[in-house]
Order: structure tokens, then sequence, then C-alpha cells
């Protein structure tokens, strides 16, 4: 009997394991190849504090029958019927976008609101599978397709997406309704505490996704890290590999083909999964300076999917950090997903453009996307301007660290974040995390997002922003946190001079680590209210922010020899409502180089002047 309930367990485990691996591999990738009606625009909404909506009076969920349930249409069938919900146009909202900009009344919620929108679907010929795709939604989105409940997510900036059963949707009026929630909780990821907007909504693109039944998931095609300081060589070797949604029923090929290289190679199907390998002759490698991307064809005998990518090697090899096996220093900004001249998440491609044309001029050949996964448009635009990315999940701060579920929604995300966006050649750096305070609980944790990391990329490097005691009154601080063993690079956010003491304490102050590995300064900054003028020992003056970066930059120059690079704090003024100097802040996090009418401040001109010397020592 033991024996039989030992098996009947491991068989669970193993059940439960398929059942994990299987709901994380529902992503469908490269979405914007694939034929779609596009569900932006406006939605009519429903606000409801009390999850009315959700719950019945004994606060128990609301089952699909409930015609009260607001995922109902709640318009009556006679006029003797009650209902105590509707959707109608003068409450509408538009999408994508968060809610707190667009209605003074939503600038402080944090709730739930459902979002309604009808359209009409005209069904395909051929036999096809349809899924609702969101970009993102902060944070929980239940989501109903006519009175049917299709699926839950939760966490705020990646994608997923959830298949409509087959004869659910019907030609006219089809009825989706989405609840989202944006509550922010202690076991959730991001947790309760951080320093940003916690802006709620449909924040990104949502699309009714066709695909064939058998269809190309998702697939992988990149270079191969180079092995113990192999050159890359004239061929450079390609791996990856083709995930289809399902165990094709009879032999499949899968044909991948790089026209501008004349390159066409055919793979047999092994399963869903097929591992690819090739050669790849007369490649032009992707840099900052050539940008190169080339148009990437998958297809099977049912389905095809395109893609523009760039070929480039990223590695750590002991302190250099090797961009196509040349030594690369990072000229980096931090940068918010938010637009604040409109005080809003940014979500379009203008946003993009916005953002790294502001990059781009302050002399950057790297971003550090914090501290979340930012919409796909800016990965993208990345990979055509040549604009190296550091992305991050919102592992920040004071997770719940201790809690096995909060791992695995921190994984889901990492997941979401890499399987979207692995095939931009941009991304060089994956980060798992941000500021988290030391412990053996922690440190656990963070290893575990690095082991999934590797797991899920072997490609590209694995990093996180670590936390320094740069108060500590000593002349030499050492970046020893015991992370620094499993990350690729040794990244800290240090202040000197703005959380401890001033300025001028950098002029006396040097860095290094015990790790045999580059060293990265993810954050350095200090606030400074546009026009706001006084001597440079003032905080919040121009002045002061000024000196700060004086004194940095004097600092940066005498760092050790395995110093690659920086990534400031930050680009532009963010909403944070943690932020509430009367005088100076008034809800913002001032630390921007920019404004947030997009002026540039004193301290702009510090860094790109740094910016300019180093990349004329790179040539
Ligand atoms: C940090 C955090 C960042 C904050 C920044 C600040 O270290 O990583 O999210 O906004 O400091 O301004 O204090």
């Amino acid at each position: 009997l033991r024996n039989n309930m030992r098996n009947f367990i491991s068989l669970c485990c193993l059940l439960f394991i398929a059942g994990k691996v299987a709901a994380q591999d529902s992503l469908i990738t490269n979405i914007q190849s694939r034929k779609s009606l596009d569900l932006n625009g406006k939605w009519q909404y429903i606000v409801d504090p009390y999850e009315t909506g959700f719950y019945d009076y004994r606060y128990k969920e609301l089952n699909e029958k409930n015609g009260d349930a607001y995922w109902n249409s709640g318009i009556p069938a006679n006029k003797s019927e009650k209902k105590e919900h509707g959707y109608i146009d003068k409450y509408s909202i538009d999408v994508p976008g968060d809610w707190n900009h667009q209605k003074p009344e939503f600038t402080y919620y944090e709730g739930t609101i459902w979002y309604k929108k009808s359209f009409d679907y005209a069904k395909p010929a051929n036999e096809c599978k349809q899924y609702i795709y969101f970009g993102a939604v902060n944070y929980r989105a239940d989501v109903y397709l006519n009175g049917k409940k299709l699926g839950m997510h939760k966490g705020g900036f990646t994608p997923f997406n959830f298949e409509v059963p087959a004869g659910l949707l019907k030609d006219k009026d089809n009825l989706l309704v989405v609840k989202v929630d944006n509550k922010r909780y202690a076991d959730e990821v991001p947790t309760l505490n951080t320093d940003w907007w916690n802006y709620g909504g449909i924040t990104r693109d949502v699309k009714l996704v066709e695909v064939p039944a058998t269809y190309i998931r998702d697939f992988v095609i990149q270079l191969k890290k180079p092995v113990n300081g192999q050159a890359i060589g004239k061929q450079p070797e390609v791996s990856g590999w083709v995930k289809l949604n399902d165990i094709p029923a009879s032999a499949q090929n899968i044909t991948v083909q790089i026209p501008e290289l004349k390159f066409s190679k055919q793979f047999a199907a092994t399963g869903a999964l097929t591992q690819l390998s090739f050669k790849l002759p007369k490649v032009q490698l992707w840099s900052p300076e050539t940008p190169k991307l080339y148009k990437v064809i998958v297809s099977t005998s049912s389905d095809k999917t395109e893609d523009k990518i760039g070929f480039r090697t990223i590695e750590a090899r002991g302190p250099q950090l090797l961009l196509n096996g040349k030594p690369v220093f990072l000229r980096g900004i931090c940068i918010h997903g938010e637009i604040p001249q409109e005080v809003r998440r940014a979500y379009s491609q203008q946003d993009a453009e916005q953002l790294l044309n502001q990059a781009h001029e302050l002399g950057c050949n790297m971003v550090r996307l914090a501290h979340y996964p930012h919409d796909e448009k800016i990965t993208r635009l990345a990979d055509s301007l040549g604009i190296m990315v550091w992305s991050e999940i919102p592992v920040y701060w004071t997770i719940d660290f201790g809690n096995a579920p909060v791992l695995e929604k921190a994984k889901a995300q990492l997941n979401e974040m890499i399987t979207r966006d692995h095939n931009r050649a941009s991304i060089i750096i994956w980060s798992v995390g941000n500021e988290t305070p030391v412990s053996p609980t922690r440190t656990n944790f963070m290893h575990n997002l690095i082991i999934r990391a590797k797991q899920l990329d072997d490609t590209r490097l694995v990093s996180a922003a670590l936390e320094v005691n740069y108060s500590s009154g000593k002349d030499v601080n050492v970046v020893d946190d015991p992370l620094g063993e499993f990350v690729d690079l040794v990244a800290f956010n240090e202040y000197l001079g703005w959380y401890g003491g001033s300025p001028d304490k950098c002029r006396t102050t040097n860095w290094s680590t015990p790790y045999n590995k580059p060293l990265f300064i993810s954050e350095t900054g200090a606030e400074a209210k546009t026009g706001f003028h006084a001597d440079s020992l003032t905080r919040f003056s121009e002045e002061y922010q000024e000196w700060y970066f004086k004194e940095q930059v004097a600092m940066f120059k005498r760092m050790p020899a395995n110093f690659v690079g920086l990534s400031p704090w930050v680009m532009a003024d963010f909403r944070s409502p943690k932020r509430n100097n009367p005088l100076y802040q008034e809800g913002w996090n001032r630390k921007g180089l920019y404004d947030d009418k997009g002026n540039k401040k004193k301290a702009f001109y510090i860094l790109q002047n740094y910016y300019k010397q180093k990349s004329a020592e790179a040539l």
C-alpha cells in the first residue's frame, strides 16, 4: 500500500509539473505577423470597487449562469426584468491605456474596473483556432467571452492569450468582458511597495488572433553563445528551436528561410518541439553601429510566420563584456515605461520613439527598461535603432521571498518576458530583480530565477540590480552580495551624494567586487526640479544634480578595469506616490535628466559629455 501511495504521489507531482509547463507554454509569439482582428479602441466600463459583478452578497464568486454578473451584457430581456448593471457609451475608456490618466476620478483609483467590447467576427472558411491576446493588463485580468470565462492572468507587464473554445464566436455582437483589478498585495509581483505609479487597466494592445489548427506557436533563432572564448568565425552557428502548438498528426517538415542570405533549410519535426542548429555564412552581425536585421521565415505545411531578426553574440568572459567577441562599454540610461508629458503609461509606436530618441540624444547605446517588461514596440524599435537593452521583471524590494507561490508568480513573469522577446538582438541582459534585501531566503529565491532564466535562454546574460552599502563611510565599497556568484554581470545601484553624504564623497570612494565578472552601475542619480536654481549645495536644485553628476563622472573614470558601463537613474521625471515634497516633487520622482515636459536639466549635459568621450574612446 505504501508503494502504491508513493507511486500515486509521484504521478500527481508529474501531472502537476506537466500541467504547469503546459500552462506556461501557451504564449503565441511574434504576434504582429499573425492575422488578427484589432480589438483596441473604445471599450465601455463599469467601476466596481466592491467587486459586485464578481461576488454575490455572501461574497462567493458568481457562477457563469448568473444574469447579473458583470460579464453579461446587462440589457434586460423585457421591461420587468431587474438588471443592476449595464454598459453604455457614456462610460467608455480607451484601450490600450491606463485608466488613471483618462478620467480625473480614476487618478488614484486602485481596484476593479470591468471593460466591455462588442465585436463582429467573420469566420474563415478553413478550420482554424482563435485566441484573445493581451499585450498587458495591470494586474489581474479575468476574461469572459459571450458569458463564458476564458481564463485569468496575473502580472501587469507581460502578454498572455486564451484560446476561444470552438463554436463560441458568433458572426455578430460578440461580448468580450475583462475584469481588471490593480489592487496591490504583499504576495504578488511587484509587492505593495514600489517607487512608481500603479497604473491600472488594459495598458497594451488587444487582438483576436487567428491561427491554423496546427501552428507555429513560438521559435528561437539566435546565434549560439561562444564557448570558452572561441571566436565567432566566418560561419557563426545558430541554435534554436521551433515549437508547434501540438504534436503533428503526420510527419512534418519545418523550413527556415533567410532570403537575403539565400538561406533555406528543412528540419524534420520531432514532435511539438524541434531543435534547430545550422551555420550562417556571410551574415552581417547586429551591433549598435550596424543594427542589421534579416527577414526570417519559419514555415510548416500548414503555417508560416516571419520576423526580423538580428544576429549577434553577447558574453561575459572573466571581467570583460563582449559584444560579437569585442569589448563593449554600455552607455546606458534607466527608463520607466511612462510618458510624463501626459502622465500615463507608454504603449504606442510614437511613445517608443519618444523614449528611445531621448536616450539617443543623451548619447546612449543601451537602455535599462526598469523595473518591469516594457511594451514590445520598444524592444522591437531598439532592435532597429541598435540600442542594447536590459529587460527586467518586477521583483522589486521587499518581495515575499519565503513564499513558494510568489516564486512561481515571478517565474511566470520571467517566462513571459523571455518568451515574448527571445528573438530580439537588442536584449543582451535579462534581469531577475532590483534592490532585493540580502538574506539566505532571498538569495535562494533569486538564484532560482537565475537558473530558470538560463534554462529559458542560454544566449544572453542574466543579472539583477544589487544594493550596496554606500553610506558605510568607507573609502572602498565592495559589491559582495552573495548573488554575485550566480549573475553573469555584477550590477549595483549607488546613490553616493544623494542618499549617502554629499557628492564630494565620490572623490575618495572606490569600488570593487570579489567576483571576476564585469561590473556595471545599474543606477545612480539625484533629484532636481527644472527651473529651480540655487548653489550646488541646495537639494533639488539643478545645480545640485549637475554637481552630483560631475563628481560621479570623475569617479567613473577611476573605476576598476572590469567596469563595463552604467545606466543612471533616470531618463525622465516620473510619477511616484512616495515623493511628496510639496515644493519640488508633488508626487514626482525628480531624478530625471529630462523633466516631465521633456526639458533637459543641467545634469543632462554632464552625462552627455561623458558619453561623447566614451564613444570617441571606443572608435
Ligand atoms: C532605486 C530604485 C528606483 C528608485 C530610485 C530612487 O534604487 O531602484 O526604483 O526610483 O532608487 O529614486 O530612489
